[in-house]
């Protein structure tokens, strides 16, 4: 299965949190797009993020996966207190493809892929295009997605 994470940050070391990431991943990482700084996406004053996103090959299920992530998050000691606020390390699973290319889609009450707001948030879908200018999410391609979003401060990305 192919994944494509987008992990984030906005506290403490961001540039080493997302590296942790990609090191916790090594051997299955196929590409990891350079660091862009963001501005804070969903109306909570705070720092700019530090965001980069991944695609790996995995074998495992979904929630599995998620495990990952999640095990990733706790031990940049993540904390869950304000939606949307400031964050150590932020590892959202943004897409799944099975091994013919086809989208898999997830929809539980802990997990539902694609992420439901990733196309609304240049800061996923900028470095993703890096990536994979073909790239397609919920059968749109990432390209008409990013041109679709308004040109507001909440979706200024640019190389860190
Ligand atoms: N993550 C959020 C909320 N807002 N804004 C930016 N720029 N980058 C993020 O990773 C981010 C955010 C919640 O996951
Ligand atoms: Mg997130
Ligand atoms: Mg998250």
């Amino acid at each position: 299965m192919r994944a494509v994470l987008s992990t984030g940050s906005n506290m403490e070391d961001s540039r080493a949190h997302l590296a942790s990431v990609a090191r916790a991943f090594a051997d299955e990482l196929v590409a990891a797009s350079q660091v862009y700084r963001t501005a804070p996406w969903g109306g909570v004053e705070q720092d700019d993020f530090l965001n980069q996103t991944l695609i790996v090959d995995v074998d495992c299920t979904p929630h599995e996966l998620l495990a990952r992530c999640q095990a990733a998050e706790n031990a940049a000691h993540r904390v869950r207190d304000v939606r949307w606020g400031p964050r150590t390390l932020d590892v959202d699973i943004v897409a799944l493809f099975d091994d013919t290319g086809q989208e898999i889609f997830v929809d539980t009450p802990d997990l539902i892929v694609p992420h439901p707001r990733a196309d609304q948030r240049a800061f996923v879908l900028v470095p993703w295009l890096e990536l994979d200018e073909q790239a397609t999410m919920g059968g749109q391609s990432v390209q008409s997605l990013l041109r679709a979003l308004p040109s507001t401060p909440e979706n200024h990305v640019s190389p860190a």
